[in-house]
């Protein structure tokens, strides 16, 4: 296990390097963490990346894309090649990461914060379609945050939302390290963050974020968990592995967050030699690491045929319910009785709305509609009259009410149509669309210039 953790660290360490830019800190303290999930956890169908009960894998640190660029490639889904490529013009590994589910990355990420609350607005898409569909959309949402993540002002409302709604869908690892860009977390923050998320009705594991016994533990309690989500703290070693040309340790360094490893102080040759590979051939998959992932692979196709089986069976019993999945699934335009939708003369404009919404909650089975703290004056409650809201066990209605938050609203409306299988919409007064404002950087292309 050790082995693939340091086969990640290499990869990410020495793609910052050729690239001469990008962080590798932060990357090898993660690498533990990921290596388990990927290679134990996390059930997808390698010849299907679409499928749609496949669990979600959402980094929200941006900047540690060397680690899920890394990880990916153990699954296959990048070569050695391209990792080398990181961060050139056109390469398929910007420096921070951009939807491709093909490839396996589930979100773009660079805004610290926003990664983890699409993965709040994804686990609540998941238990709507499972309040409609039963266990074909058992699915696990997992997300990767770090200081910067926690820090920011969404984490707020995405905590605040998920422990609420009591998400036990949703496995959240928080990479505590202690250091964050230009300081350690000392030097601004004293909070108890294992105490802040647990008022905020969550499960918290404290755990060495470095040592895969106690991940492995961790993620198996997470999954067990039926009540609220998850939320491990990992204290992790920023630099993992990093040491000098003396030998020396060069771990829990600030230097190595933005930096290639030559240029923070440490020695890029003698630190790729102590986790075990070759500076001058770097880009290498061990051998006993290629077979842990192979042997990963086969399982996978195990896990994934029995999970198709129970849909196929379930589809037969419920022929109607099995075309209304692929349906919500398809991305086609749902079907609106556009002409039937009467406007009164002079009406204002949250009341013309308020009618189209109403029509559209009844028409458009798979639409969720959010306000933030609203609905009755932004009129979304056109379409709230005729559904209900999410409360913790029940979402068999259509609307969320978000509490006043737009910007988490935003996001966890992203995060929905990330999922898929749901259209979101939101609404809130013009003035206060300036606090959602940041979430449509998601969908500035490019964003592999992001710095
Ligand atoms: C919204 C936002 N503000 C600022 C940044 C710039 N930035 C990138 S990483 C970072 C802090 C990183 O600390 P942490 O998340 O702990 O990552 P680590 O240093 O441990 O790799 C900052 C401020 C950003 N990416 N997003
Ligand atoms: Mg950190």
């Amino acid at each position: 296990m050790n082995l693939a953790a340091d086969n990640v660290r290499i990869l990410a360490a020495s793609m910052v390097e050729k690239a001469n830019s990008g962080h590798p800190g932060g990357a090898m303290g993660g690498a533990d963490f990921v290596n388990v999930l990927f290679s134990e956890f996390l059930e997808f169908d390698p010849e299907n990346p679409r499928w749609e009960g496949r669990d979600r894998f959402f980094l929200d640190p941006g900047h540690m894309s060397p680690m899920l660029y890394s990880i990916l490639a153990l699954t296959g889904k990048y070569t050695l090649d391209e990792l080398s490529q990181f961060r050139q013009w056109g390469s398929p590994t910007p420096g921070h990461p951009e939807v491709d589910v093909m490839r396996g990355v589930e979100n773009t990420s660079g805004p610290l914060g926003q990664g983890h609350a699409y993965a709040v607005g994804a686990a609540i898409a998941a238990k709507f379609l499972k309040a409609r569909f039963g266990e074909v959309m058992g699915q696990t949402i997992y997300t990767f945050i770090s200081d910067g993540g926690i820090q920011e002002e969404i984490s707020q409302g995405a905590g605040r939302l998920a422990g609420h709604l009591g998400l036990d869908n949703l496995v959240m690892f928080y990479d505590s390290n202690d250091i964050q860009l230009s300081t350690g977390t000392n030097a601004v923050t004293c909070e108890d963050t294992a105490k802040k998320y647990a008022a905020w009705n969550w499960n918290v594991i404290s755990i060495n974020g470095n040592n895969p016994d106690e991940i492995r533990k961790a993620l198996t309690a997470a999954k067990a968990e039926k009540e609220r989500p998850t939320l491990i703290i990992g204290k992790t070693i920023m630099g993992k592995g990093a040491v000098t040309a003396e030998h020396g340790s060069f771990e829990r360094q600030c230097s190595t967050h933005g930096q290639p490893l030559s240029a923070s102080g440490a020695s890029y040759d003698e630190t790729i030699k102590n986790l075990g590979g070759d500076p001058t051939d770097p880009f290498k998959i061990f051998p006993e690491v290629a077979e842990l992932y192979a042997k990963r692979a086969a399982e996978l196709k195990e896990i994934v045929a029995a999970k198709y089986a129970a849909k196929a069976e379930w589809a037969k019993a419920n022929p109607e319910l099995a075309a209304k999945l692929e349906e919500f699934f398809s991305g086609k335009a749902p079907k609106v009785d556009w002409a039937g939708i009467k406007q009164k003369a002079n009406d204002a404009t949250r009341g013309a709305s308020a009618t189209v919404l109403g029509a559209l909650a009844t028409q458009v089975e798979n639409m969720i509609c959010a306000s933030a703290d609203l609905s009755n004056s932004d009129k979304t409650d056109g379409f709230l009259k005729k559904t209900h809201a999410f409360t913790k066990d029940d979402f068999s209605g259509a609307f969320l009410q978000a509490g006043v938050a737009e910007l988490t609203m935003a996001c966890v409306c992203i995060g929905m149509a990330l999922h898929g299988g749901v259209i979101p919409a939101c609404g809130t007064f013009f003035v206060f669309s300036d606090y959602m404002k940041p979430s449509s950087s998601y969908w500035l292309p490019p964003y592999g210039n992001f710095q």
